[in-house]
């Protein structure tokens, strides 16, 4: 079995530092964040920048000086999110891919997520990808419902996405797609055989998902994005927490975990 692939997806774009005090918010936290979940075993980290307020923003510019801030730590990929929040435009959404990042993620679809929208049409997917193709970014899919495979699938006939492609199951989101063993089984086999994927378990579902995942031969994205919470009702300390549970886990079931150098190889990057 090919080595284990962790990300950490160390903000996002919903959770706040009043739920959850330790997020990593300033660039200089998210790149603290990123290098001690880099030290604990992650190979890639999942960016979202927030602004001097702590609210989401998509800027280049924050996003740059948390990308320099990180490459001065450490060689972990980084991959920031062109999802962003779900008000932000389409314009916005792209301006971390300028910075030429070895991934971004493409979501490829429309959801409801929570009480909002998360809207991708499919213009919007085919113009995200084209610039990521343009620039060298490799994309990770990321897949909220069944159907977002298939339109990761079009884009491939269309050639602006080139296989193998990296998925990510996000799963449990509410609105979306659930989160369990049936619900990650057709997900993954709907993917082309060449592909590799990821899953990401919201809430309380990241655990059992990313154990599944590490048995199956997949990859895990744990943090603070998808789940705030080390157990029922205690907070996590940090996102490295996390990591090192999962890193634990697989040295127990006998998976070994990638460096960021093997997280290269495994994802022709
Ligand atoms: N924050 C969500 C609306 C991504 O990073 O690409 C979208 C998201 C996906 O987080
Ligand atoms: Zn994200």
């Amino acid at each position: 079995m090919e080595k284990l692939i962790i990300t950490a997806a160390l903000t996002g774009a919903e959770i706040t530092k009043e739920i959850q005090p330790n997020l990593p918010v300033t660039p200089d936290e998210i790149a603290n964040a990123a290098h001690e979940c880099y030290c604990a075993g992650a190979s890639i980290v999942h960016i979202h920048a927030r602004d001097e307020e702590g609210k989401p923003t998509q800027s280049y510019e924050v996003y740059k000086e948390i990308k320099e801030k990180i490459e001065e730590k450490c060689n972990v990929i980084i991959q920031p999110s062109t999802g962003g929040a779900v008000w932000h435009t389409s314009e916005e959404r792209l301006q971390p891919v300028e910075l030429k990042p070895e991934m971004a993620t493409l979501s490829c679809g429309t959801c409801n997520f929570g009480n909002d929208i998360f809207v991708n049409k499919e213009g919007v997917i085919e113009k995200f990808a084209k610039r990521m193709q343009e620039l060298g970014v490799k994309p990770e899919i990321e897949v909220f419902e069944r159907g977002m495979i298939e339109n990761a699938k079009r884009l491939v006939k269309k050639g602006l996405i080139e296989p193998p492609l990296h998925f990510d199951f996000v799963l449990g989101v509410p609105g979306a797609c659930p989160a369990s063993v049936d619900d990650l089984l057709f997900m993954v086999n709907a993917i082309p055989a060449d592909s590799t994927w990821t899953v990401a378990g919201i809430g309380r579902h990241e655990l059992p998902l990313a154990v599944m995942a590490i048995i199956m031969g997949g990859h895990v994205r744990v943090g603070f994005e998808d789940n705030i919470f080390y157990k029922r009702g205690e907070l996590a300390k940090s996102n490295a927490q996390l990591v090192e549970r999962i890193v634990r886990i697989a040295k127990e079931i006998g998976r070994k975990v990638a460096t960021p150098e093997e997280a290269r190889k495994i994802l022709s990057i």
